[in-house]
């Protein structure tokens, strides 16, 4: 089926000569304030993505006020006009009708008033009764306080709601009484309770607690502060883009924000500024107190659940009312340099839409690349019953390597075969970082090396390792990106997470996006993600290879691999 052995002695020797390198995470948005106006002279084609969103140049960052209305999806992002850096923060506007093809509008909200003449920041849209959308985001004012405002559309019949207009008796929120000016941001979509009252969150925090403060309004124009935060969580620094939502106990169905009662749980997720990653909770909100409690299963800090254990951040959902479901967008940063950006001419693309859901267990979600993207799959090779032994490697042929959506599955040979697991191994990323995809184990390291120059100089490797944990085996999913380029100016951060599930029967899957600069991989059906950037120098284009690999000394077994072409989808 396309597929052919390379020898294991050649494999490894390029395998195992490699070493680890682990570059700090960058910041998620620094302030280059002398290169925020510097015009890309031209744009570089190399690593632009074939189907991940991005506009034709310049900066983006956060998905901002993602909707669905009246049978559009509108996407509202964070965008530079002027330049590839962080900087002259518009809200710029695209519409879909399936959320991978996209026209572009011009951009909806930019500094035009005092309540947001120093930037348009963050923020999410609220469907209000009668069918009215609206945006709450976050005004830079003249003394640089960050103010929350409303806008509306100008001409509701417009279908695109391409203008914008913002009331004049913005801000709605000033941040009085105590509350920092500077740590005052991101509102989430406004939902209502049984009173009829109005609620929000904004983001922010009290020296190291990071909290989710709450404002009520009756009439989206009045809003006062509650007492109280909705929630907050000590030493976890500021809450960037909070977003707190329903899910139900049972199916897959997404539900409107204002949804509670039985059969009913919570998430709320934050983004950390100091950690520059997410953590989300599952729990309880009760309407009557307005407070929010996390589970017992929850761990509510940094070392908690994650959307994605790789380069994903200031995330935000939004109910599709059209295919009832609850759709989650990531903005996804570079891993190069700044300058390196200056010179492609443009930086930061956002994630394939997932839908979310809660799993069966009730202890985390479960993420799924939207169905639509399924509509780009093109040539498409399949096979079955493929046996992997220690240091087996083979190339799924004839597929575009670098613009591909590849799934697999696995069945496991005896797990009373595994390593044993240290308890005191309780960081994902730093035990796929010392036990990269060169690390021979027992079952495991296996999975996918993608992006790969066909001498193998150059890859990242998507696995699994297997061990046997106390009670249950220990599932870690890695995305290891240390021979990712012959580049040295780029992080080559290996990522990891645990995967929550149960694997007695020895089934486990696969799945990963691959378009030419971003890896985004699903383990378990979507139970642990994982998303990277990468720059490489020779696996570009046609000269990218996908193989699949196990370097562990149980042999294990592919029984169904599926990966298809990716045509591109139509973005600007
Ligand atoms: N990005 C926005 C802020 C938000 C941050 C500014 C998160 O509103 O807190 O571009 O990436």
């Amino acid at each position: 089926m396309g597929l052919s052995n390379l020898g294991f002695s050649f494999w490894v020797i390029f395998f195992c000569s490699f070493s680890l390198s682990r570059d700090v995470v960058d910041a998620s948005h620094q302030v280059f304030s002398h290169l925020q106006s510097v015009q890309a002279s031209s744009v570089t084609h190399r690593y632009r993505t074939g189907y991940h969103f991005q506009p034709p140049k310049n900066w983006i960052n956060d998905p901002n006020g993602p909707m669905y209305y009246n049978g559009i999806y509108h996407l509202f992002y964070q965008y530079n006009p002027k330049g590839a850096v962080w900087g002259n923060i518009v809200w710029a506007h695209s519409v879909s009708t399936d959320l991978i093809n996209w026209t572009p509008l011009d951009p909806a909200i930019y500094p035009s008033k005092p309540f947001d003449i120093n930037g348009c920041w963050s923020g999410s849209a609220t469907i209000l009764p009668g069918n009215i959308p609206a945006i709450l985001y976050t005004g830079i004012d003249p003394s640089n306080r960050q103010v929350q405002n409303v806008a509306y559309p100008k001409n509701i019949s417009d279908p695109m709601l391409r203008e914008w207009i913002k009331p004049d008796y913005n801000p709605l929120m000033a941040p009085i009484n105590g509350i920092n000016s500077s740590s005052f941001r991101d509102p989430t979509t406004a939902w209502h309770g049984p009173d009829g009252h109005w609620r929000v969150i904004i983001g922010s925090k009290k020296r190291r607690r990071g909290m989710a403060i709450l404002y009520r309004s009756k009439d989206f124009v009045h809003w006062m502060k509650a007492k109280h935060p909705l929630h907050s969580s000590k030493n976890t620094g500021m809450w960037e883009c909070p977003d707190l939502y329903p899910v139900s106990i049972s199916g897959r169905n997404g539900l409107d924000p204002s949804t509670n009662g039985k059969g009913i749980k919570h998430v709320l997720k934050v983004s950390l500024d100091d950690k520059k990653f997410e953590y989300y909770t599952i729990g309880q909100y009760t309407f009557q107190t307005d407070r929010y409690v996390p589970d017992d299963t929850s761990a509510d800090n940094s070392t908690g659940l994650r959307y994605d254990y790789g380069k994903f951040y200031a995330s935000k959902t939004f109910y599709d009312s059209g295919k009832n479901r609850r759709v989650l967008w990531g903005w996804m940063n570079e891993s190069d340099s700044t300058i390196s950006d200056i010179n492609k001419g443009w930086a930061g693309i956002q994630c394939i839409p997932r839908q979310v859901w809660l799993d069966f267990n009730g202890r985390q979600l479960v993420q799924w690349p939207i169905k639509e993207v399924e509509s780009l799959r093109q040539y498409k090779v399949q096979l079955q019953n493929r046996v992997l032994a220690n240091g087996d490697l083979f190339e799924v042929k004839k597929i575009t390597a670098a613009e591909a959506d590849i799934m697999v599955d696995y069945q496991l040979g005896s797990l009373d075969k595994a390593d044993t697991f240290d308890p005191t191994w309780t960081d994902p990323q730093v035990l796929c970082s010392q036990k990269g995809a060169n690390v021979q184990g027992s079952i495991g390291p296996f999975g996918l090396l993608v992006m790969a120059s066909s001498g193998l100089e150059e890859y990242s490797a998507v696995f699994f390792r297997i061990f046997k944990g106390q009670h249950k085996p220990v599932v870690l999913m890695c995305s290891d990106q240390s021979r990712s380029t012959l580049q040295p100016d780029v992080d080559k951060t290996t990522y990891g997470g645990f995967v929550d599930v149960d694997i007695e029967d020895g089934k486990l899957s696969l799945r990963s996006l691959i378009d030419h600069s971003v890896i985004e991989s699903f383990g378990a059906m979507g139970r642990t993600c994982i998303t990277a950037r990468v720059y490489p120098t020779i696996a570009i284009g046609n000269e990218a290879h996908l193989y699949a690999f196990n370097l562990g000394t149980e042999t294990v077994k592919i029984t169904n691999l599926k990966a298809w072409s990716m045509r591109k989808a139509k973005i600007y």
